[in-house]
């Protein structure tokens, strides 16, 4: 098991784009650090994405069902994932990924492997495929496509006759990969249930892994061990902070491992990584994946949904919201207005940046520090920053302090006091804080792990709630 774990970890960190070997950070030069690959980038810069659990599930009300469903019962009559996307074009997501196949085993789409399918439900006769509708839908509205195919099958007689069933999943990917175009991403959970025969699955990852760096070249892939892009360690909606999208590969061996050391790595990523690999904070709306009638009114508040963005976005990571289709295929009014909610307070809080074009000079004060001087010109109030490092060439900021004085008497008056602290900020940092009136702010960079470049700072007056 040992070996195997090992060489399962060399070869994610092989596959994944921009991978560096596992020396020590001090030995790396700058250029040497771990930057995203252009998917990566793309992924990060998303910021919003929506999760769709949808299924068997969603008729019979469960979260994990156990392969025997009817397939007859999966029959959403009103089916319409032109409406999913259009919410969530509106409310300002940027990809969608749908449960093509969740642990129940009952595929979204006609695989040719499995009578479990959407062609053997009565909904379009035998013609269904709702993985086409969504990827159509997904394009019709300009969203990036993603695909959950879940490894653990709890409807595959094949399950846990490993070499078979690791065929089996390698068929199902090679038709979700090679039927609908390009896909984003792909996401593998870590769920690794008994077999029928009481035996454990064994998967393939590096033939998975394989499989979609062949088919989909430019597809991220997520799992717990990436290789592309890391689950940041609950199902809460809150990243780590600090969060760094660089990991070291051997600390997180394979998809569904877990230990102290695994949970922290996934949280917090690792300042001395080998590898980029950032973190993604999947959280569902309401208080399950699946849609119940019952949770109509437990659809989590808009103060709540803004608190979740700070602590996924806000803190370097990327924020993949459920919202889970009902049993007529749409997404259910309160959810769609929920987001929208969250849409236009996020546009409120963001809209008008005081910092815009007020940079002064940037000086580096020693190898690993910095300071960076805005003048905005007047006093104006704020009350939340926005900071980013260039991530295309790495993440570098450990340490940081931002202050600012209000510059009365002429722009330079005033005392310098601490507006937010923080440690690494990576693609976004977001410092909410008590609402100042200030003329002068300055970002003192107290560390970081290479020689610090600019970073951008937007200053907003609102601090949300
Ligand atoms: C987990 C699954 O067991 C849950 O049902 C859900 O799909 C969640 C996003 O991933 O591994």
């Amino acid at each position: 098991m040992q070996d195997r774990r090992v060489f399962l970890a060399s070869l994610a960190s092989g596959v994944a784009a921009g991978a560096i070997g596992p020396r020590r950070l001090a030995a790396l030069a700058p250029q040497e650090r771990p930057r995203p690959s252009p998917a990566q980038l793309a992924w990060q810069r998303d910021e919003l994405a929506m999760f769709l659990h949808f299924g068997v599930n969603t008729f019979t009300d469960r979260e994990w069902g156990d392969g025997t469903e009817d397939p007859a019962i999966f029959n959403p009559a009103g089916l319409d994932t032109r409406q999913w996307a259009r919410a969530a074009r509106a409310a300002g997501f940027r990809a969608m990924i749908l449960t093509a196949k969740h642990h129940d085993g009952f595929c979204l789409w006609p695989s040719a492997v499995t009578t479990h399918s959407v062609a053997h439900s009565l909904w379009r006769g035998d013609r269904g495929d709702v993985v086409r509708e969504f990827v159509d839908a997904c394009r019709a509205e300009g969203l990036r496509p993603g695909l959950y195919l879940s490894p653990w099958d709890r409807n595959a007689p094949v399950y846990g006759d490993s070499p078979r069933y690791n065929d089996f999943y390698v068929a199902q990917l090679t038709e979700l990969l090679t039927r609908y175009g390009s896909i984003a991403e792909v996401w593998f959970d870590g769920a690794n249930g008994e077999g029928p025969n009481g035996r454990r699955q064994v998967y393939d990852w590096p033939r998975f892994f394989g499989t979609v760096r062949r088919l989909q070249p430019d597809a991220v892939m997520f799992s717990d061990a990436g290789p592309d892009i890391r689950w940041i360690g609950n199902e809460n909606g809150v990243a780590g902070d600090p969060n760094w999208s660089t990991v070291n590969p051997d600390t997180v061996p394979y998809p569904g491992a877990s230990g102290d050391a695994i949970a922290a790595m996934l949280q917090h990523g690792d300042p001395q990584g080998t590898v980029w690999r950032p973190g993604e904070t999947d959280v569902s709306i309401r208080p399950s994946w699946f849609y119940h009638a019952a949770e109509d009114e437990r659809v989590k508040r808009l103060d709540r949904l803004t608190e979740i963005y700070f602590d996924s976005v806000g803190r370097n990571s990327k924020l993949l919201l459920n919202v889970p289709p009902t049993r007529d295929g749409l997404l259910h009014a309160t959810d769609v207005s929920r987001i929208a909610a969250l849409h236009d307070r996020i546009t409120a809080l963001f809209a008008d940046d005081v910092a815009a074009g007020k940079h002064l000079a940037w000086q580096a004060t020693g190898r690993r520090t910095a300071v960076w001087e805005l003048d905005l010109g007047r006093a104006v109030r704020v009350g939340c920053a926005r900071l980013e490092e260039d991530i295309e060439q790495g993440q570098a900021i450990a340490r940081y302090t931002l202050y600012a004085r209000d510059g009365r008497g002429g722009g330079m008056g005033g005392a310098w006091r601490v507006l937010s602290r923080g440690q690494t900020i990576g693609y976004c940092k977001l410092d909410r804080f008590e609402p100042a009136t200030v003329r002068r702010v300055r970002l003192v960079i107290e560390d970081a792990v290479t020689p610090p470049r600019p970073v951008r700072i937007r200053l907003y007056e609102g601090s949300g709630p």
